[in-house]
C-alpha cells in the first residue's frame, strides 16, 4: 500500500456516523425510498411529500429556495437559527449529510446547493449524489443542470455525479420507472459503503483526502472465482460514469467488502488500483457483508477537481 494512503478507522468502540439523507425535489424524493439512513423528503411540491414514506418532510416554496440560494455563506454562519428555521431541516448532532436529487428541475438543483451550504455552515460534512438529465431531455433542463452542477460543486464537500444516460446501457429494455428504481438503488451504494467502512471519526480525514477534488464518480465491481481480484478492479474501473481520463483522478475512496474480508486480497486490490491510477490520495476501508457469499465487491469513488 502506498505510504500516503489512509484507512477508515475501524476501532471497536468508535461511534458510528450520525447521518441523514435529504431527498430534494421530485426525483430526490424517489431516490430516498428504502434509504439506509434516516431520510428527509424536501420539496416545493406537496405531491412529492405525500408519496414519500420519510418521517421528516419539509415543504418549501420556490421563492424561499431561490432567496436562500442567494444568501451569502457568511450570513448563514452568522444566523444559524434563523437559517435553520428557513431551511426546515435539523442538522444538529450530524456528522454527515447526504443529499440526493435529479438535476434539471428547479427544486433539486437549487435545493441541493441550499441544503449543502446550510449543512456545511453548521460543520456537517456534505455529500451530494445527483443524477444529470438524459441527453434527450430539453435543452433548458440540460442547461440548468450544467449551471447548477458548477454551483453545487462550490457548496459541497463532495458531489457524486450519476448520469441518467447510463441507464440505457445498464437497463436497456426496462420501463423508465423500473430503470429509475435500479439506478436509485445504485445511488445508495456509496452511502452504505462509507457508513459501513468508517466511523464518525472519519469526517475530517475524508474531507482532507478529497480536498479540492470534489467532483466524484462511482465505479462498482462484483466478482467471484480465481481471478476475482483482477476482475473486480477491471469491472469497477469500467464504470459507465468514468467517462473522463482516469489520470485526472486526484483522490479515491475505496471500499472492499466480502462475506469474510481478507487483508491480503484487499492489499492486492489497492496495489492494482495504484498501478492503474498512479499516485492518487486514497482512503480505503473494508467491511463484512454476509449476503455476498463467495463474491467480493469493490466500490470506488474517483474524485477530480471541478
Ligand atoms: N435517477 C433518477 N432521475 C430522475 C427520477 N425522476 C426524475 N429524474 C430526473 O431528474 C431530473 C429533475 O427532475 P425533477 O426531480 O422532476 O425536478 P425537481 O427537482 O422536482 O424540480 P421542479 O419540479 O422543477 O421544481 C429530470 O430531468 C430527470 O432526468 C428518478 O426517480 N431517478
Ligand atoms: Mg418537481
Amino acid at each position: 500500500m502506498a505510504g500516503r494512503d489512509v484507512t477508515f478507522s475501524q476501532f471497536r468502540g468508535d461511534e458510528p456516523w450520525r447521518a441523514k439523507v435529504a431527498g430534494i425535489g421530485s426525483a430526490g424524493c424517489n431516490m430516498i425510498e428504502r434509504s439506509p439512513v434516516p431520510p428527509v423528503a424536501f420539496s416545493s411540491s406537496q405531491a412529492d411529500l405525500d408519496r414519500s414514506d420519510a418521517d421528516e418532510k419539509v415543504l418549501i416554496s420556490p421563492q424561499k429556495l431561490v432567496g436562500l440560494a442567494q444568501t451569502d455563506v457568511s450570513v448563514i454562519k452568522q444566523m444559524p437559527s434563523v437559517i435553520a428555521e428557513e431551511v426546515g431541516i435539523s442538522v444538529k448532532g450530524l456528522d454527515i449529510m447526504f443529499m440526493m436529487a435529479g438535476l434539471g428541475g428547479l427544486t433539486g438543483s437549487v435545493g441541493t446547493a441550499v441544503v449543502s451550504s446550510f449543512a456545511r455552515a453548521n460543520g456537517v460534512l456534505s455529500v451530494a449524489l445527483t443524477a444529470g438529465p438524459f441527453s434527450a431531455e430539453s435543452e433548458r433542463r440540460r442547461t440548468l443542470a450544467d449551471i447548477y452542477t458548477e454551483r453545487i460543486m462550490t457548496d459541497v464537500d463532495m458531489m457524486i455525479e450519476f448520469s441518467n444516460d447510463a441507464l440505457s446501457s445498464m437497463a436497456p429494455n426496462l420501463p423508465l420507472s423500473r430503470a429509475f428504481a435500479i439506478m436509485n438503488g445504485i445511488m445508495h451504494r456509496p452511502i452504505i459503503d462509507l457508513l459501513a467502512a468508517g466511523t464518525r471519526k472519519d469526517a475530517k480525514v475524508l474531507r482532507g483526502t478529497v480536498g479540492g477534488a470534489v467532483r466524484g464518480r462511482l465505479g462498482l465491481g462484483i466478482a467471484r472465482g480465481d481471478e476475482r481480484v483482477v476482475k473486480v478492479v477491471d469491472e469497477a474501473l469500467s464504470s459507465p460514469w468514468f467517462d473522463f481520463g482516469l489520470e485526472q483522478t486526484e483522490a479515491a475512496i475505496v471500499v472492499y467488502s466480502a462475506a469474510d474480508p481478507w487483508d491480503r486480497e484487499f492489499g492486492e486490490i489497492v496495489e492494482l488500483l495504484h498501478a492503474r491510477l498512479g499516485e492518487v490520495r486514497m482512503i480505503h476501508g473494508s467491511y463484512s457483508d454476509g449476503t455476498l457469499g463467495d463474491k467480493i465487491r469493490l466500490s470506488l469513488v474517483l474524485c477530480r477537481p471541478p
